[in-house]
């Protein structure tokens, strides 16, 4: 009958609005932004000691257990080669007590090192750590920096990560960190992975996992235990969780903070 067929074209169109409102309010709502993002918490397989002293601000591995970090603090900032698996320091070279170290990447042998409140940048023998130079570069500060082997990413404490031109140190590209919609300040020390940068969320016990083209956070990974453990054990004065390694080779993922007694090799599980 011909009310039957009203029925049904009504609720034809009715469903049509309702699919509509749906689809028109579910980015408003952040129903499908909010999923977008993976959680990850971690499970540490090994420990490692590290330096309570070393304010930490930049770290890499470097293949056969070494490490490379960068320190920081008026007079205690240095660039220094670790034996992974004892935390025992191999080479150092002290700053002058006007610098801050911040991030550190490896690239071609030669270590890029940033330091903060500063555009003032160094290039350091990986091999023999007093042999140096100076560089500029154009971000508004220095505080992280890594490398996928061909661009150097880097870091001011915004939300901006920038790819620098490792011959020229010149910005090539640079992009927002987003979560969301909003967007991530404190971008701190950095670690390419996979195909991905990660970085410290300077004051955070988070990790973002950013994908470098567009700047969406990917995932976060927690990692809230490892500095509540150290506290809880009597490590009262450390600082925040810095410092990502990456065993590329392995797969292996190191972590470890400003003043923290250990290093981590962690695993992530993915959660939610
Ligand atoms: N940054 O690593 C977040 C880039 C900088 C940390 C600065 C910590 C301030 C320490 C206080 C210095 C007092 C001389
Ligand atoms: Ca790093």
């Amino acid at each position: 009958s011909s009310t039957t067929v009203a029925l049904l074209v009504s609720s034809f169109f009715a469903g049509f609005l309702l699919l509509g409102l749906l689809f028109y309010a579910a980015p408003i709502n952040g129903l499908w932004s909010s999923v977008s993002a993976s959680i990850y918490t971690i499970e540490v397989v090994n420990e490692f000691p590290h330096d309570p002293q070393a304010f930490t601000q930049g770290l890499l591995y470097a293949g056969n257990d070494t490490l490379y970090e960068s320190t920081g603090l008026n007079g205690h900032s240095s660039v220094r080669r670790v034996h992974m698996p004892t935390g025992k320091v191999e080479d150092i070279h002290r700053m002058d007590h006007s610098q801050f170290g911040e991030g550190l990447t490896l690239l071609n042998e030669r270590l890029f090192q940033v330091t903060w409140l500063t555009n003032i940048g160094y290039i350091y023998d990986q091999h023999n750590l007093s042999k140096f130079e100076k560089f500029t570069h154009e971000m508004k500060d220095g505080w992280g920096l890594a490398t996928d082997g061909k661009t150097i990413f880097g870091s001011d404490g915004s939300s901006t990560l920038y790819q620098l031109d490792p011959k020229t140190l010149k910005v090539q590209e640079k992009v927002n960190v987003k979560y969301n919609g909003y967007e991530v300040h404190n971008i701190n020390e950095l670690e390419f992975v996979n195909g991905e940068v990660w970085a410290n969320v300077w004051q955070s016990d988070c990790i973002a996992r950013i994908s470098h083209k567009d700047g969406l956070v990917t995932g976060w990974i927690l990692l809230h235990s490892l500095r509540q453990g150290l506290i809880s054990s009597g490590n009262k004065g450390i600082d925040v969780l810095n410092g990502i390694a990456w065993d590329e080779e392995k797969n292996r993922h190191y972590v470890t903070g400003k003043w923290w007694p250990k290093l981590y090799e962690i695993k992530l599980h993915p959660s939610v």
